[in-house]
């Protein structure tokens, strides 16, 4: 039986599909534009909505603009709605996955880059706002935060990236088994993800990509919801077992 429930027909697809794995939470203003956008792209993308609860009319305005959607019972947020199209793409065989927001932030134009070093060997991509693409600017307090964040998964990760918490992201069949089987499901994921990757010896990149503004909805991010899970985010890094990582360093 199918983990994602006795109802879902599974169908192989074939070899060269790429899936972009879609989270939408009350997104309908901005979804069409979105689809289209990669839709128009020469790229062979199918597109998985997972919609998450949406109050609004997501799912129906997801099936009318050419995605197929999963409707989750009740909110699971991000990383809930991100692990079951993960569970989605391995079902159905993809071998290459493109992580993408619905909210317009993200650009179609940029998915070749993302998937360009899957092709030489990578096994996850993040697209980064900060590697000098674009001009994607954050506060003084959020970039302070930022920078502790980078300061942490580089001694975690023993790599250093400019955008931790990037969700525009690209996966080759190993990290899309990976985060199928366990993905982060606290807000924030995006962060733990990418130590989780990092952690099981994948070879996981950062290319520049440009980031646009929500072109419509509001953004889930309240700062006290942002705070909280930011220090629980923090507090869970610190707690990574570092004699584990030095073993696995001495013994490369
Ligand atoms: N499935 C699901 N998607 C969500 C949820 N909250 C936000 N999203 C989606 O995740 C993507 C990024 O969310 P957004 O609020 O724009 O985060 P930000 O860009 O980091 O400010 C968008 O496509 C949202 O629709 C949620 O609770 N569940
Ligand atoms: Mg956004």
């Amino acid at each position: 039986m199918s983990t994602l429930g006795p109802t879902m027909k599974i169908h192989a697809v074939a070899p060269d599909r790429i899936i972009v794995i879609m989270p939408a939470f009350n997104e309908q203003e901005a979804l069409p534009s979105t689809l289209a956008g990669l839709l128009a792209t020469p790229l062979p993308l199918d597109v998985v909505v997972i919609d998450d609860g949406s109050s609004d009319d997501t799912a129906a305005i997801a099936t009318a603009n050419g995605a197929v959607c999963l409707q989750l019972p009740f909110n699971l947020g991000i990383g809930g709605a991100l692990r079951t199209g993960f569970r989605y793409a391995v079902e159905l065989g993809y071998q290459r996955g493109i992580q993408f927001d619905a909210d317009g932030q993200h650009d179609a134009s940029q998915i070749e880059a993302l998937l360009a070093p899957l092709a030489e060997g990578a096994d996850m991509v993040v697209g980064s706002r900060f590697a000098g693409a674009g001009d994607y600017r954050v506060g003084r307090s959020r970039g302070f935060a930022m920078n502790i964040l980078r300061w942490a998964i580089r001694r975690l990760a023993g790599q250093r990236f400019t955008d931790t918490s990037s969700g525009f992201r690209s996966f080759g069949p190993e990290v899309l088994a990976l985060f199928a089987a366990e993905y982060p499901i606290e807000y924030m994921d995006s962060v733990e993800a990418l130590v989780m990757s990092c952690r099981a010896g994948f070879d996981v990149r950062e290319v520049p990509t440009v980031m646009h503004e929500r072109t419509g909805g509001v953004a889930s991010n309240r700062s006290f919801r942002l705070a909280y899970h930011y220090v629980r985010v923090l507090v869970s890094l610190a707690n990574t077992p570092k004699a584990q990582r030095r073993v696995a360093e001495t013994s490369a």
